[in-house]
């Protein structure tokens, strides 16, 4: 047992290797495809919308991890690229890529292809595994449109390609390496994500910095290399959770310093099994009035908790009450102190990791392993006990607070039986509601509107069958600041809670939350796009988290998305969201208004002709940015093609002093030897060893296969529309003619390129158009407001979705919290908030 201060804790050791585990035949079943994955992705990666997509990555990041839990791997690299695509790089030993005596073919091809579990390849032989014992990899090949797989092993480079899951290049040494890892990169299948392939930089970032916490020691960094070029992302806690609770806690006031952390290794046998559990838990107490307390198996996070979280909860409650006892803490009068009192204002973290974890479901959400309650109960009363007795002063506060909470929650209790009798003595529902007429949930909705007079278009705008509108006005309460007893006595909180019919809080009884009562199947939070409005929305929706929280987890919530800009031309109106939308519509415009003339056989490109190059050159467009944020120049970088058309597939930058020249390589042979020529220069070609000093001659090596094979495609469909490739760079006669308007009036511009066909195009369309930005709702007038942002046929809602607890806290405390700082640059970093805030 090793109770630690937060400060003397010691970096987590990487486990020993795997368990050795013989395989024979007998353990490996009939070799099966991949069909079945593609056929129902509902069983093998959760459904085909954007969390399974997302899941993906996961899947794939868990094989990795899965190699660091094995004590193989301490860095891992993931990549968004330009074209969409995604690759995670780790240094673990490398996927086996020997033949399998029995099939005959390549490990990784075995690994990467096949359904067999367990058995030689199948990962069965890691101690703890957080992925699906190694199915993830393969899944995500089947639901990819192209999957590639290097492995550096034996100092080869290996190299293997796949599309929907099957092989389509045989596995090939391409060169040399250093060291062992493996490179997974894919490109998810539009087929298969129907809704959308495209990756989320925050829902990535998120998952590599908790599992950054979860596996201290373990380096990750991230890059979307499809945004501004710049650092990579680098998540590293020598920590791990002590840290992950620290930066829960960081936008408040803490009642200890140091954060407490217990953790113990426990070997033992259940039911004549051997088994291995470490359990990590480390806890802090805040002065807010909320708990969290997040719990991880294998690195997976079981939200529902599990026999490690009761574990927890019954040892803190006998420890707190126990030390309260002893040393006379308690008085005569008082109440006892309950396991919600004990709970409120503190942050923990749970992590175990087991040999053999058993689960209430497949999703694990629930870990159910029944021992492991014991473990982690007698660690952490027994480290509480320990800590109490040497830290008295931090005791006696963590005691008061739990008294101060009992105390308040009588108080609360009587607030809110007095919310409920006035709701049904006070007439019922409050005057400000315009309600609908249709009295069944399920069809109807409720808009929570800042401000009279937007409340006021609202009211007149509405569809009054199915619509109700309430306007609430000014500054909410912030709940994330005042103890419930005082956030019920606000007005627009009481009003609201009348309104949406379910009553608040999780405890029993009348008055408490009840679901079946819910008056409005959509709950729409409708403010302005100012900061005042992204302030108000942000209250509501910690008043919704904190209170009613189902309704936010069942997805009962939502947020009006009025547009940004209305364009107008030739007297008609368009409403435009974002900003990638009204380049969208720009180009549609200018298509219509210009013809295209090629030069070279005077010949002028029809409508259809003129939409499709466009989309093409605003790809190609997509990787010339890349190639030019890595130093290049596309023109130079076209200009080195092969004789077969075939583009670099690599870059190297070598700087010297302030001199740059940069060289292109079709293959991997011309980059080996140009490495052998200039040997001081290497031993710099992952994204990892570049960031290092190394001697004035520098050399920077930038993989672009994929730019290389997408830019060749993208410009072979190019030639064959007549836009040869060498016409990319700028010429010094023109190559073709826009022409805009008809016969005498008509003018004509002359371009010397491809890419100035594209922002010719963009140009005329901003031309004929008069742009108006909105800057709050009150600008509408009730017709205008129901057509762009009330109207179901139109309108886009942002369903509120909370599958994540700690982006939740994170976003809610970050944005309620007293500290301007954090506040400040999560704004910053969000996309969604940014575009709210008027500039
Ligand atoms: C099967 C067996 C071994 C390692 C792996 C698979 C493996 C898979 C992935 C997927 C991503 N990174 C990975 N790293 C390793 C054991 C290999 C051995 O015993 O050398």
């Amino acid at each position: 047992m090793s109770q630690t201060d937060a400060v003397g804790l010691t970096p987590e050791p990487a486990f020993s290797s795997p368990t050795t585990q013989t395989y024979d035949a007998s353990k490996l079943g009939k070799l099966e495809g991949l069909e079945a994955v593609r056929k129902k992705p509902g069983m093998y990666i959760g459904g085909t919308d954007e969390r399974a997509l997302h899941h993906c990555v996961s899947e794939v990041l868990d094989n990795s991890v899965d190699e660091h839990l094995a004590g193989h791997c301490d860095q891992i690299e993931v990549n968004i690229h330009v074209d969409g695509s995604i690759s995670i790089r780790d240094n673990g030993r490398g996927i086996p890529v020997d033949m399998h005596p029995q099939y005959k073919i390549p490990g990784v091809e075995m690994v990467l292809t096949t359904l067999h579990s367990g058995g030689k390849y199948g990962q069965g032989g890691y101690k703890f595994s957080g992925g699906t014992h190694g199915v993830g990899a393969k899944c995500v090949n089947a639901v990819s449109e192209w999957f590639e797989v290097d492995v550096s092993r034996d100092g080869l480079l290996h190299h293997m390609e796949f599309a929907r899951g099957k092989t389509t290049k045989k596995l090939e040494v391409i060169g040399k390496s250093r060291g062992t890892g493996t490179k997974i990169t894919f490109m998810p299948d539009p087929e298969i994500f129907k809704e959308t392939t495209e990756f989320k930089a925050d829902k990535i970032t998120q998952r590599l910095r908790e599992l950054a916490f979860l596996n201290s020691g373990l380096e990750i960094l991230f890059h979307d290399e499809r945004a501004e070029a710049g650092k990579p992302d680098r998540f590293f806690y020598k920590d791990g959770i002590e840290e992950f609770v620290k930066q829960l806690n960081q936008s408040r006031e803490t009642l200890h310093p140091r954060p407490i952390a217990f953790r113990k290794e426990i070997r033992t046998q259940i039911d004549d099994k051997p088994i291995e559990v470490h359990a990590d838990v480390v806890l802090q107490y805040n002065d807010s009035y909320n708990d969290q307390v997040l719990c991880y198996t294998n690195t997976v996070h079981n939200p529902d908790g599990g026999a490690h979280l009761s574990g927890f909860r019954s040892a803190l409650t006998r420890a707190i009450n126990q030390y309260a006892k002893s040393n006379n803490l308690l008085k005569e009068k008082d109440p006892a102190i309950t396991g919600d009192d004990v709970r409120e204002g503190l942050t923990a973290v749970i992590s175990v990791k087991h040999s053999d974890p058993k689960f209430e479901s497949q999703t694990k959400v629930k870990l159910i392993s029944p021992e492991v309650d014991g473990i982690v109960g007698s660690i952490c009363y027994e480290g509480l006990m320990t800590f109490f007795d040497a830290n008295p002063g931090v005791a006696k506060k963590i005691i008061d607070k739990g008294l101060n909470a009992s105390r308040a929650r009588e108080a609360a209790r009587k607030a809110r039986e007095a919310v409920r009798k006035s709701a049904l003595t006070g007439g019922g529902l409050p005057g400000k509601l315009a309600d609908c007429s249709d009295r069944n949930p399920e069809n109807t909705e409720l808009y929570i509107v800042e401000g009279d007079s937007a409340g006021g278009s609202a009211k007149q705008g509405r569809d009054r069958k199915f619509q109700a509108i309430l306007p609430i006005r000014g500054k909410l309460i912030n709940v994330e600041k005042a103890r419930l007893d005082k956030v019920l006595q606000n007005n627009e909180i009481r009003t609201m809670i009348t309104a949406i019919g379910t009553g608040i809080g999780d405890g029993e009884g009348e008055g408490a939350f009840n679901l079946e009562k819910l008056r409005y199947h959509k709950i729409i939070i409708m403010t302005d796009a100012d900061v005042d409005g992204s302030h108000i929305r942000t209250l509501l929706l910690t008043f919704f988290y904190r209170q009613m929280p189902q309704l936010v987890k069942q997805g009962f919530v939502y947020i009006a998305q009025p547009p940004l800009y209305s364009i107008t031309r030739k007297k008609r109106t368009d409403y435009v969201d974002d900003d990638l939308q009204l380049n969208r519509i720009l180009l549609h415009i200018g298509t219509e208004e210009v013809k295209l003339r090629n030069l070279a056989d005077e010949r002028e490109f029809t409508p259809k002709e003129l939409e499709e190059i466009l989309g093409l050159l605003e790809s190609l467009d997509k990787h010339a940015t890349y190639i030019r944020r890595q130093g290049g120049s596309f023109a130079d970088y076209i200009e080195q093609q092969g004789p077969k058309g075939e583009l670099p597939q690599y870059m190297v930058k070598v700087r010297e002093g302030n001199d740059e020249t940069v060289h292109y390589f079709l293959t991997n042979q011309a980059l080996e030897e140009f490495k052998a020529a200039n040997g001081d220069l290497f031993g710099l070609d992952t994204e990892l060893e570049r960031r290092k000093d190394g001697p004035t001659r520098r050399a920077a090596v930038s993989d672009l296969h994929l730019e290389s094979k997408a830019s060749g495609d993208l410009l072979a469909k190019l030639a064959k529309k007549g836009l040869a490739v060498e016409h990319y760079a700028a010429q010094d006669k023109p190559l073709f003619e826009l022409i805009e308007g008809e016969g005498e009036k008509a003018t004509i511009s002359p371009l010397f390129s491809i890419p100035e066909i594209l922002e010719g195009v963009k140009a005329v369309g901003k031309k004929g158009i008069q742009m108006y930005r909105f800057k709050g709702l009150g600008e509408m007038d009730a017709k205008e407001l129901f057509e762009t942002t009330m109207d179901p046929a139109k309108r886009k809602l942002l369903r509120i979705e909370l599958t994540d607890a700690v982006e939740a806290e994170e976003m809610f405390v970050r944005l309620m919290g007293d500290e301007v700082e954090p506040r400040r640059q999560f704004i910053e970093d969000n996309a969604l908030n940014v575009r709210n805030l008027d500039v």
